[in-house]
């Protein structure tokens, strides 16, 4: 083997190397897109696909590139759907607040006598639809002077009146009295003091004061009765009772001769 067919071989064989570096036909991504449907070819010159390239050549010997085209992407995966936000606590709308206290306040000058002051039997609260609920229960903060009063008993006004009769009028059991035997004991004298009360309980149920009701206060007097003293005394509402007693509650009347104070202006 001579020298120069040496050099020749070595020669074609570095061409060889050189072109086939340069040949896009080898790129290890070379595919034939008649096989392949991934398989994407393009001309070098423009880029146009071409679906004849084979080993870098078109037919017409244009220099062409294929590539294998990235498979589809995985389909996006269905985006979590966000669980439905928790749904806003419905605001409860806060219940409006109740009227269901009633004070009934001594306004007496001077207290004076066995039963000083107004003489309270009962008290009650007249629905608009008419129904009557008495007094089921004595608030602690009621205040009564119980020094030489006979009837300083609290309970004495709760329930429904004892002295005085609703349909005859009759106190103590007696037509129009002139005296009879009073009993102190069916009813609070306030001597100057005040009594809270309030009207629900399992037999009333949940009883509050509305504007229309109406608060009917049984005052042993000549106005009930025919006979005794009718005192005075007022007729206050309230939601809630604070330390401040007084302050907490809304004045709907004065007994004055009717001793039923309508409720409004709530
Ligand atoms: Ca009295
Ligand atoms: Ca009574
Ligand atoms: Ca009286």
């Amino acid at each position: 083997m001579n020298t120069r067919y040496l050099i020749l071989a070595f020669s074609f064989s570095l061409l060889t190397l050189m072109t086939a570096c340069g040949d896009p036909g080898l790129d290890p991504d070379d595919c034939d897109p008649e096989v392949d449907e991934n398989c994407e070819c393009t001309l070098d010159d423009d880029g146009a696909e071409t679906d004849d390239c084979v080993d870098g050549l078109t037919q017409d010997d244009q220099d062409c590139t294929c590539s294998i085209l990235d498979p589809d992407p995985a389909p996006e995966a269905d985006p979590t759907p966000e669980a439905d936000p928790t749904p806003e606590a419905d605001p409860t709308p806060p219940e409006p607040e109740s009227f269901r206290f009633v004070m009934v306040e001594d306004l007496t000058a001077n207290p004076r006598g066995d039963s000083p002051g107004a003489d309270i039997d009962a008290i009650s609260i007249i629905k608009i639809s008419g129904d009557e609920f008495f007094a089921a229960n004595l608030q602690p903060e009621s205040s009564i002077d119980c020094e030489g009063n006979l009837s300083c008993d609290l309970n004495a006004l709760l329930g429904a009146p004892d002295v005085i009769d609703q349909e005859s009028g009759e106190c103590f059991g007696v037509a129009n009295p002139t005296g009879g035997d009073v009993d102190g004991d069916l009813f609070t004298a306030l001597n100057g003091g005040f009594v809270i009360v309030d009207f629900s309980s399992e037999e009333n149920g949940d009883v509050s004061i509305e504007n229309g009701d109406q608060i009917h206060v049984f005052e042993v007097g000549s106005t009930e009765c025919g006979a005794f003293d009718d005192d005075p005394f007022s007729v206050s509402v309230a939601i809630a009772i604070s330390d401040d007693v007084e302050g907490s509650f809304q004045e709907i009347g004065v007994g004055d001769g009717s001793n039923i104070a309508p409720v409004s202006g709530l």
